[in-house]
């Protein structure tokens, strides 16, 4: 299929079709935001489904219903999707969402609001990697020919969502002050009961030891491959295809070192730099 065909554009970004479309983006413009909502922001293939895995479970104080017994794109739907507006009314407040949008595409009572958020950010290296695989196994994105093409195209933006330097560096000048915490998928591999806490300081919710514990276990990578409302193993085959790449495919930091030749690092490392001047970012 071409890239018409798999692809519709919303404010010069590419959206897959398959899950996007003109009414669920108006739906999100016109998506009323509760003062309690936790919105996850993240660049795709970041961390959004170990969030949709953690939030849930720090919000209700580590009570497992959610993630046993939902899966992830229903019990945090993401704010852009065609989904949203099946599953909206059966969200309980406080209600968890993700988005992939840039901040100044969210929507106007996102702004009124006292909405929190938590930005979620990996190294890109790592995340064009994920991606690459990711848009093997998922028959609605374009197949990459090569890594090396692939590599070119997320680079230049030209990959759903638009450029990974634009999507952090709206987030980061957004100006939400305390609304919003930024967090690395790396702290969360390096320590995730860390991070658990981090999480539940920012959201104000005081979690036991116990608590913490429970988290960190469930959400582990093993735990979520290994749970069917986490995996992805209910979408069909003809959309997502386990035997080209699992969706939870190796969940470690620097995979990008076992893709990338020495001439790959120095572009991508070289236009990352560039366009991330003046950004505080390691
Ligand atoms: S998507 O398609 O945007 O929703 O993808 P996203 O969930 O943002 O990113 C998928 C990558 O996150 C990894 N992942 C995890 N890593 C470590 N621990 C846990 N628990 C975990 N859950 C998801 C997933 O494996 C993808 O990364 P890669 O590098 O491809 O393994």
């Amino acid at each position: 299929m071409s890239s018409e065909d798999l692809y519709l554009r919303h404010h010069g970004l590419l959206l897959p079709r398959e899950t996007h479309c003109a009414q669920s983006l108006r739906f999100a413009q016109e998506f009323k935001f509760r003062d309690d909502d936790v919105t996850v922001a993240v660049y795709p293939k970041s961390g959004t489904t170990w969030m949709q895995e953690i939030l849930p479970l720090v919000l209700n104080g580590a009570d497992l219903t959610p993630i046993q017994t939902v899966p992830n794109w229903d019990r945090v739907p993401w704010l852009e999707e065609k989904r949203l507006a099946l599953v909206v009314d059966q969200l309980k407040s406080p209600r968890g969402m993700v988005t992939h949008l840039p901040y100044h595409l969210m929507p106007p009572s996102f702004h009124a609001s006292k909405a929190k958020v938590i930005y979620v950010m990996r190294d890109p290296k790592d995340v064009a990697v994920s991606s690459y695989h990711f848009h093997k196994m998922a028959q609605f994105l374009e197949t990459p020919a090569t890594l090396d093409e692939f590599i070119g195209r997320f680079l230049q933006g030209k990959v759903m969502f638009g450029k990974w330097t634009d999507h952090v560096k709206s987030w980061r000048g957004s100006g939400l002050g305390g609304r919003i915490l930024f967090i690395t998928y790396e702290e969360m591999v390096q320590d995730l009961a860390a991070a658990v806490g981090r999480l539940s300081a920012f959201l104000g919710r005081d979690l036991s030891e116990e608590a913490t514990q429970r988290i960190v276990e469930h959400c582990s990578f093993n735990a979520m491959k290994n749970n069917c409302m986490s995996n992805f193993s209910l979408v069909p085959k003809v959309y997502m295809d386990p035997d080209t790449s699992p969706f939870l495919r190796k969940g470690i930091v620097g995979d990008w070192k076992n893709h990338f030749s020495p001439e790959q690092l120095a572009t991508f490392s070289s236009v990352i730099r560039k366009e991330m001047e003046g950004e505080s970012l390691e």
